[in-house]
């Protein structure tokens, strides 16, 4: 499934990035978005992931960014993040880039987690931008209006990327670091089309890292990186760790 040179390359390696995407978190039972039965087979992204959608009908979009953070808030970490977890036994320092924004990276216990598209746990107002309380969206969902800021009634949002925003710069310095001096980049289960997260594959590769793909499917990228691994995250990193294990 894997070589010997990756697992050479690991345990050789003091940095390792590795770019997560929603593929990783699917074996928690956390939809995609462009697999079949994912997220936008159902809801055109332009509808919803973008501010012009929001500003348009924020109940809407408050109502379905509710209703995917309880289905995060439900799900639990899988053998793929913790496989992750187990990886920084082995290697000085590891950075999770994820694009996802549920949690489960950190609570699978990962150490240094850059959230790339933020995280849909968090809510703040779009006037003070102030933190809002899920629990105040909850409220103001269930009867019927849209959810306010208790200081100035701004309207509340997710703490999330849109397309059209710019990515937190924290994060963008922080992953441009991980992916330029890595000696191994990992991109597992995404499918490296959304930008500039699709970059950084590339650009480790550019910068000297041994580049390793996980994904059941093929994407733009798998022909060139130096290991296309097809499987599931939950099976492939697991197996990839118990030989690294095995050979410390
Ligand atoms: C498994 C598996 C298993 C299944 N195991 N694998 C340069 C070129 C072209 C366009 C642009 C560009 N620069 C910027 C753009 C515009 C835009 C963009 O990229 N558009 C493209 C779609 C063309 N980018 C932006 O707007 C970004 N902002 C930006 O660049 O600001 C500067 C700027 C602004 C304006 C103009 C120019 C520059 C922001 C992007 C924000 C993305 N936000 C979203 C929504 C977040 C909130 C929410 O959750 O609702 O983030 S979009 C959505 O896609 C989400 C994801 O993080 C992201 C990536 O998706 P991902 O994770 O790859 O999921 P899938 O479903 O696509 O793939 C899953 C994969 O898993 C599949 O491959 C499966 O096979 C695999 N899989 N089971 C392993 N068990």
């Amino acid at each position: 499934m894997y070589s010997d040179a990756l697992i050479d390359h690991l345990r050789s390696a003091d940095r390792v990035a590795v770019l997560t995407g929603a593929g990783i978190s699917a074996e928690s039972g956390i939809p995609t978005f462009r697999d079949p039965g994912g997220i936008w087979e159902k809801f055109e992204p332009q509808e919803l992931a973008n501010v012009e959608a929001f500003l348009e009908n924020p109940e809407l979009v408050q109502g379905w960014y509710r209703h995917r953070r309880q289905v995060v808030e439900d799900a639990e970490p899988n053998d793929g993040h913790r496989a992750l977890v187990r990886l920084e036994q082995h290697v000085d320092l590891v950075t999770t880039i994820t694009q996802n924004v549920d949690d489960l990276h950190n609570r699978a216990g990962s150490s240094e987690v850059v959230e790339f598209h933020g995280n849909i746990t968090r809510n703040y107002c779009t006037d003070c931008e102030q933190d809002v309380d899920a629990a105040r969206i909850d409220a103001a969902i269930e009867d019927g209006q849209p959810a306010t800021c208790p200081e100035c009634e701004g309207l509340v949002r997710p703490d999330v990327v849109w397309f059209g925003e710019m990515l937190p710069p924290d994060a963008m310095d922080r992953a441009s670091e991980a992916t330029t001096t890595c000696d191994v980049f990992l991109s597992v289960g995404t499918s490296t089309v959304v930008y500039p997260a699709a970059r950084l594959p590339m650009l480790a590769k550019e910068a000297g890292a041994y580049v390793v793909e996980v994904n059941p499917d093929r994407t733009p990228i798998s022909g060139n990186v130096d290991e296309y691994l097809a499987g599931p995250a939950g099976e492939v990193l697991p197996a990839i760790l118990s030989s690294l294990d095995k050979a410390a």
